[in-house]
């Protein structure tokens, strides 16, 4: 048999840690929620029995190609009237389900992982994406205190992420992100554009026909 050189030994190891530096204050760290990925699917379908998933509208009158739901104190919603983050579902009139200790812990160690010690998100926005949902290139500037990172958890299917400038017209980078990928970005890099580009098709055997993404973060 032919020995693998030394620094492939982990190669195919999907435990192995892996930081990617996608700017000076932004890492994609590679597989770090893979060990809880079932039990997250779990909590996010336990979520939207009781904030149902939703497409909403954008103050444009436009409806959003990803599904939409939420947890924590507070999360993101939009509609005709603008964006904001609510403590109440408007859809059900009720408090956002509360955040479940495993995406706390997760999203609390990604960030110390990533030099943010301290991190204590209040609002856990959940996208969910079908084959052909995209999300324009944006900023995520609807947030009280932008010293805080924001913490995403990549689950499912694939998806060809866009990792933009300062301004909308810097080209952005794609960086391909896979089930169990979790990306820290706060810093210098916080109000970087980004988007998602149309989901491919695919079966998953966590999420079955879509990617779901939590993105952790402090809007007050
Ligand atoms: C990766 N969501 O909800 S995750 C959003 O995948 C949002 O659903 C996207 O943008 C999603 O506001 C992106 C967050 C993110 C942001 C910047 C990145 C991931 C990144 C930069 C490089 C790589
Ligand atoms: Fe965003």
């Amino acid at each position: 048999m032919p020995q693998a050189p030394a620094d492939d030994l982990f190669a195919n190891d999907p435990a192995a840690p892996q930081a990617l530096p996608l700017g000076a204050q932004a890492v994609l760290l590679r597989g770090f929620a893979l060990a809880q990925a079932d039990a997250l699917v779990q909590c996010v379908q336990h979520i939207a029995t009781h904030a149902p998933w939703r497409h909403m509208q954008t103050p444009g009158g436009q409806t959003m190609s990803v599904a939409m739901t939420g947890c924590g104190p507070l999360s993101w919603i939009s509609d005709r009237r603008g964006y904001r983050y609510a403590a109440h579902d408007p859809l059900t009139g009720q408090p956002w389900p509360a955040m479940p200790q495993a995406f706390l812990q997760l999203a609390q160690a990604a960030a110390q992982q990533a030099g943010f010690a301290g991190f204590q998100p209040d609002a856990c926005l959940i996208n969910r994406y079908a084959p052909g949902a995209r999300m324009s290139l944006h900023q995520d500037r609807d947030e009280r205190d932008m010293d805080a990172p924001i913490v995403s958890v990549s689950l499912g299917l694939p998806a060809m992420f866009l990792w933009g400038g300062a301004t909308r017209a810097e080209r952005p980078l794609r960086v391909p992100l896979q089930h169990g990928d979790v990306v820290v970005w706060g810093g210098v890099d916080r109000l970087r554009f980004h988007g998602v580009l149309p989901l491919a098709p695919g079966a998953h055997p966590t999420t079955g026909d879509c990617r779901i993404n939590l993105t952790f973060r402090k809007a007050r």
